[in-house]
This record gives C-alpha cells, structure tokens and sequence, in this order.
C-alpha cells in the first residue's frame, strides 16, 4: 500500500518526513495540504487529519502519524535506515532532531514565513533580528560540530541531517548564506549527492509561484 504524507512544499517540517520516504526509497505519495488557504486551521483538518492542526501527518493503514520527528522514527523501524548504526547513536540521532525541532528548524521557519509570507507591511522588523541572532547561535553550534567529519552522527546519513537540513536548502531569504558557514556547506552539497535526493520543490506540491 502506498504511504501517504500529508504536505506542502514551503514546508521544511514536511520536507523532513518526505526526504527521509524519498531517500529510504518506501512507496509513498504526497497529498496536499493548502496551508496557505488556511487547510490546517479548519475543523475538518483538526478533527480528521492532525488535532495540532500541523503538516506532515503520514497515514500507512491504520498507522496515522504527526511530528517529522516520529515519521522519521517510522521510516527508520521500517527500513533499518538513518536511525543510527548502535543504540549510543541512535540517542545521538535523537539528541540532534530534538535540537533542530526546538532550537533549529523551528526559528528558521518561523523567520522565513515572517520576511516571505507575510504580507510586507506586516513583517516585524525587530522580531526578524532578534531571530536572526537566535539562529546565527544555531549556525554556530552546527558549523563547529560538523568540522572534521561528513554526518552529524556516525559515518553515515541519518535522522539528525535530513532534520537539520531541511530549511537550508528554501530559496527564499531568512539570513542563511552558506558561503557564511563552510562546514554546513560542504555538508548540504554531501547530502544534495545522496542518491535519490530531491530539493523540497520538486519532492511535494506547493511553490510560492503558485500564489505569484
Ligand atoms: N515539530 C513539528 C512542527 C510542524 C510544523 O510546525 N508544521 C508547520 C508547517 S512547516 C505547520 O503545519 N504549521 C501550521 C500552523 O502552525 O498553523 C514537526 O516537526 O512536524
């Protein structure tokens, strides 16, 4: 039975559960979520889909999972693949998705949607440079732990680069340069090698062309 993930394309969260699909080369199909219309926001969405009202939610059968985090956890118990090559890895592959999820990917999101999506007399300038610094802190940590070695974990691909990789590759600004942070660099061109990898516009439905 083909999966299906529950996505849009703006959507690094998404992108996080359909790379790892993607990458674990599972049969699966991305149903779109018309967030920008406000889809996960209606009663319907809440009371049938996902109750916290977010993207990806993937349904397998019976088996109807929200958080990019366990869908990943999913794909893992499925395939054996990205979890981590020991049980001490795969604590380390969780230790570094809960830091993305709280630390990483949530601010990053957060300040793209706020100088791309909102509309521009909305955007909160102060609010903009305070999260600049919050992530320029994340860049940090992430550039100085991955000098010297390939993944952020192990020898291998795991769960803990296709969670923190996910908002680096959008084009649209947040203040992320990659030529600012040479080890992230070389680490984003290391996973865009893997074979199958898709950038998150060409992987699920949904482009802000779209709404041009
Ligand atoms: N920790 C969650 C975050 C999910 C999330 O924030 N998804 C966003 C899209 S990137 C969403 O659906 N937001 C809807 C809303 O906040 O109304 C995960 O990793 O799945």
């Amino acid at each position: 039975m083909t999966i299906q993930l529950h996505c849009f394309g703006e959507s690094g969260n998404a992108y996080k559960a359909a790379l790892a699909l993607e990458l674990a080369g599972l049969d699966w199909e991305p149903v779109f979520v018309d967030f920008f219309n406000g889809a996960t926001r209606s009663p319907e969405y809440r009371s049938q889909i996902n109750e916290m009202g977010e993207v990806p939610v993937l349904v397998d059968g019976a088996v109807k999972l929200s958080q990019s985090g366990v869908i990943q956890m999913y794909v893992t118990e499925k395939t054996g693949k990205f979890g981590g090559a020991t049980p001490a890895e795969a604590r380390e592959v969780m230790r570094w998705v809960f830091w993305d999820n709280h630390k990483f990917s949530s601010q990053a999101g957060m300040t793209r949607f706020l100088m791309n999506f909102l509309p521009e007399e909305k955007r909160p300038a102060p609010v903009i440079q305070f999260m600049q610094g919050r992530l320029k802190a994340a860049y940090e940590v992430l550039n100085t732990h991955l000098a010297g070695r390939d993944w952020i974990v192990g020898d291998a691909i795991t769960n803990a680069d296709i969670s923190c990789c996910a908002y680096l590759y959008y084009p649209e600004p947040f203040g992320f340069d990659r030529a600012d942070w040479p080890h992230i660099d070389a680490w984003l061109t290391r996973i865009s090698d893997q074979p199958g990898w898709k950038h998150p516009y060409d992987l699920m439905p949904g482009n802000p062309s779209d709404r041009a």
